[in-house]
């Protein structure tokens, strides 16, 4: 079977009837930025199931515009995932979705830049099938992107801050060490639990026990102010902005600008929002004596030093100025990021290899990921440096060929690890193989 098959079969085994699984076993719900980034792929071959995997999504949408992390499925055994929706208890909020059970927090919303993909594979007879979807889905789109802009930005500086690790989606990047490791659980604050993910994905691939327990914390914490948006973002110990959050926000902005001028609303709003958020970060996140946009601790009023992908997001944003870009791109390119050993490497570690702490199997602390790649595939080529974004492609190419659609990869050895057969990697993996073959890039002729 050759490779984009192999995709495709991984997407079509993950299919649920109306969203994709992250992976069988791991991650048996629907998780929002995942079906994001599938509906990507799925597009290029299936643009029906792209359109009802998003929908789905926004039908557990909260009243307060957020869209939620994770939404259950029912259908799943209890004992499938943890924290389950017995943990979560979304339903306190009076803006929780009835009959809908999901997580009580985000996840980066790249659910704009998605729609617009997503529409613009249409085939040529599901146009107006799939104009319709659009105009459906544009006023979730915008309240989405709103809710960030009202509930999360409690500085006023035009940046929306996360009030847990895992609604960067990055979990335990070493970006918010400093903050999240300096939080201390009380004796006595958590029941005693099961993490489920350890009898499906080796320990040592995974956040450790300390950090589980940090999370499962602020989850508690979020819950006992039944998910108000001001109560968690007054109190919680956790309130960073991250750069790559904000610069996909940024990029969805501009995203929402073109679907408005494709359902008849102002595109306008969006082109001012984007800005908005083009200021605060180069103003807030860019520190000009690092070179690097920096992760933000509002708790603290700390800029974080640790060097992680997070702070190369800002090259999904179109207007950054040319000496930041080049910035950036040496960074990107220094031996910490771009190793070179006997010919052989894989980009882009998530972390600083030469970091003290580089971790090359442990989720998010190293390993190379297929998102994160994808992103900053886009944000090159962006800016005209398409040299890096096509070894971005070919180094991503080579992982799957070598190790098949995996989580996370190894940048030292090309080795796989974390879940097998994971949606992300197979949606990706099409869109960068089928979107090179159509630029006839050098990568993949
Ligand atoms: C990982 O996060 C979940 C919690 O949301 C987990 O570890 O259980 C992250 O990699 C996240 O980015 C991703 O959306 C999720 C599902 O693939 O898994």
């Amino acid at each position: 079977m050759d490779l984009l098959d192999a995709a495709g079969a991984v997407l079509d085994a993950n299919w649920t009837g109306r969203y994709t699984r992250p992976s069988q076993a791991l991650y048996p719900h629907q998780w929002s930025w995942d079906s994001a980034f599938i509906a990507v792929g799925r597009a290029w071959y299936d643009a029906e199931r792209a359109r009802l995997e998003l929908e789905t999504l926004f039908e557990a949408q909260w009243a307060t515009g957020m869209v939620p992390s994770i939404v259950f499925d029912p259908a799943a055994p209890a004992d499938a995932y943890f924290p389950g929706p017995d943990v979560w208890q979304a339903e306190r909020s009076p803006a929780a979705p009835r009959g809908r059970a999901t997580s009580g927090i985000t996840q980066p919303p790249m659910h704009a830049r998605a729609a617009l993909e997503v529409h613009r594979h249409a085939p040529p007879d599901q146009r107006a099938a799939s104009l319709a979807w659009l105009e459906r889905l544009y006023p979730r789109l915008v309240a989405q992107q709103r809710y960030l802009a009202t509930a999360r930005d409690p500085r006023g500086t035009g940046l929306a801050a996360i009030v847990h690790p895992w609604e960067s989606g990055l979990d335990d990047s070493p970006a918010w060490d400093r903050d999240f490791d300096r939080i201390a659980v009380p004796p006595g604050a958590l029941p005693p639990y099961r993490r489920r993910d350890l009898d499906r994905a080796p320990a040592a691939d995974r956040p450790t026990d300390a950090d589980y327990d940090r999370f499962l914390y602020l989850l508690t914490l979020a819950r006992a102010v039944d998910y108000d948006d001001a109560q968690v973002v007054g109190s919680a110990p956790f309130l960073i902005v991250d750069p790559l959050f904000n610069a996909i926000w940024l990029w969805s902005e501009h995203a929402l600008a073109e679907i408005a001028g494709l359902v008849g609303a102002d595109p306008a709003p969006h082109r001012a929002a984007a800005r908005h958020i083009h200021d605060g970060l180069v103003r807030e996140l860019w520190v000009e004596r690092r070179a690097r946009f920096c992760a933000w601790d509002l708790r603290r009023d700390q800029r974080e030093p640790e060097d992680t992908i997070v702070s190369f997001g800002p090259l999904l944003d179109p207007d950054l100025p040319p000496p930041i870009v080049a910035a950036i791109c040496r960074e990107l390119e220094s031996p910490s990021f771009h190793p070179r050993r006997g010919g052989v490497r894989y980009l882009v570690p998530t972390y600083d290899e030469r970091a003290a702490d580089f971790d090359p199997d442990r989720y998010w602390r190293g390993p190379v990921w297929l998102n994160t790649n994808w992103l900053l595939w886009h944000g090159l080529r962006q800016h005209g440096r398409t040299d890096l974004a096509d070894e971005i492609v070919a180094s991503s190419v080579e992982l799957v060929r070598r190790s098949g659609f995996r989580e996370y990869f190894d940048p030292l050895d090309g080795s796989g690890h974390g879940s097998d057969r994971f949606s992300w990697s197979a949606a990706l993996f099409i869109d960068m193989v089928q979107a090179s073959r159509d630029s006839a890039g050098p990568a993949l002729r």
